[in-house]
């Protein structure tokens, strides 16, 4: 007997707060919820699985979009086709009373009510199963669900709970909180949980597992995400984690000792970036540390993002990486004591005032007047002051070692 078992895909997921401009970019992480259950659904179908499991948040927003409504009713209809059954529970992102029930699923959908109940499956290979579960009616419940869950079956072959829900914790336990005893106090063969984001295998034998959502939605969900597709014969259980995303949130942690100029950062992310699959897209979050040798105008334009938004995605016919964030970490301070910045800074007003750079400067320039309007540029002089600011310091540095 196969299945799949898959969890959280946040259907309508809005990626809000994203500073990218690109329309194909934004469109490809915003379709991104919808792509990983089209893989699930290519997955289900090329094995030949008998059902598909979802515990709960299909969507991720409580009034649910028509698009991503229209979209399940079509991944259940070519499941459908293929005589392959689905059974879902309402999350706390989609829960009963919050649907707008504008379609009807087709009738390989099987849809737990909020009262714990038991389907039965016979599998292609004569397995006969049983599935546990229950759905969400309201947004929060605090009472443990799992108690009531009735034992094995004893004409049960197999029998898999489904929970949306998460372990007891002694506070904020609004989600059906259980424990892990209780779960395995009732005989099943195989648990099926959502909610927990996390890739997690609570147990083995039995399995208790927590798939993770399907597609990754922020740097908060970084890393590959996917389903299980679960085999079971003569009473053994193999899982078999898949991905099913099609974008990925990377961490990129990059050591910054070396690192001396501009360029350096950019060969450094270079390197970094091109170990990356091109199979999906990725958007990537840097962090340097050890970035003492950077000079202060460096790590500025880094901070200030101007950088970042200055790095151009790269295009593999249609995927995208995106470097979305640089973070500058540095060991030893880069800023004076305060009575050293105070007098820093009013003499530095002083001396890189424009009237004084003319009087001081120009006159050491008047054989080389195509640099002469360097001295009335602004930036000009800001990066000459970040880098005496820069010069003095590493001195200062110097002496008090
Ligand atoms: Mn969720």
């Amino acid at each position: 007997m196969k299945f799949i078992h898959t969890a959280d895909l946040h259907l309508d997921t809005p990626f809000r707060g994203l500073q990218i401009e690109d329309q194909q970019i934004l469109k490809k992480i915003r379709n991104s919820t919808f792509v990983a259950f089209e893989n699930i659904v290519d997955v289900a179908i090329k094995e030949q699985v008998d059902f598909v499991i979802i515990s709960g948040d299909l969507y991720d927003r409580n009034v649910q979009s028509i698009t991503a409504q229209l979209f399940l009713n079509e991944q259940f209809l070519r499941l459908k086709e293929k005589d392959i059954s689905v059974y879902l529970v309402a999350g706390n992102h989609d829960y009963i009373k919050s649907q707008t029930g504008n379609f009807e699923f087709p009738e390989n959908v099987f849809v737990f009510p909020k009262e714990v109940k038991s389907f039965y499956h016979n599998a292609k290979d004569g397995t006969k199963v049983e599935l546990v579960g229950f759905s969400y009616s309201d947004r929060w419940i605090t009472d443990d669900i799992a108690a009531t869950f009735p034992q094995k079956h004893v004409d049960s072959d197999y029998t898999i709970g489904i929970m949306h829900a998460a372990l007891k914790q002694g506070h904020n336990d609004n989600y059906a909180p259980f424990s892990k005893d209780e779960l395995l106090e009732k005989g099943y063969d195989y648990w099926a949980l959502g909610h927990i984001h996390e890739r997690q295998i609570l147990n083995k034998d039995p399995y208790i597992i927590y798939p993770g959502n399907t597609q990754g939605r922020s740097i908060k969900e970084a890393g590959s995400k996917g389903f299980y597709l679960v085999e079971t014969q003569n009473k053994i259980t193999k899982v078999n984690f898949l991905p099913s995303n099609t974008i990925e949130w990377n961490r990129l942690e990059i050591d910054g000792s070396g690192l001396i100029s501009m360029s350096d950062v950019q060969r450094e992310i270079d390197l970094n970036v091109n170990e990356l699959s091109r199979n999906i897209s990725h958007f990537v979050y840097v962090t340097i540390s050890n970035a003492d040798n950077l000079p202060l105008t460096v790590i500025k334009s880094i901070e200030d993002d101007s950088f970042t938004n200055s790095l151009t995605p790269r295009v593999f016919e249609h995927n995208y990486i995106v470097v979305i964030k640089i973070v500058v970490k540095i060991t030893k301070s880069k800023v004076f004591s305060d009575l050293d910045q105070s007098f820093w800074n009013r003499s530095a007003e002083k001396v890189f005032s424009p009237e004084n750079l003319e009087n001081q400067i120009l006159p050491l320039l008047k054989n080389y007047r195509y640099l002469q309007n360097l001295v009335r540029d602004p930036n000009f002089i800001s990066t000459l002051r970040d880098d005496t600011f820069e010069l003095i310091n590493e001195r200062k540095n110097e002496s008090d070692q």
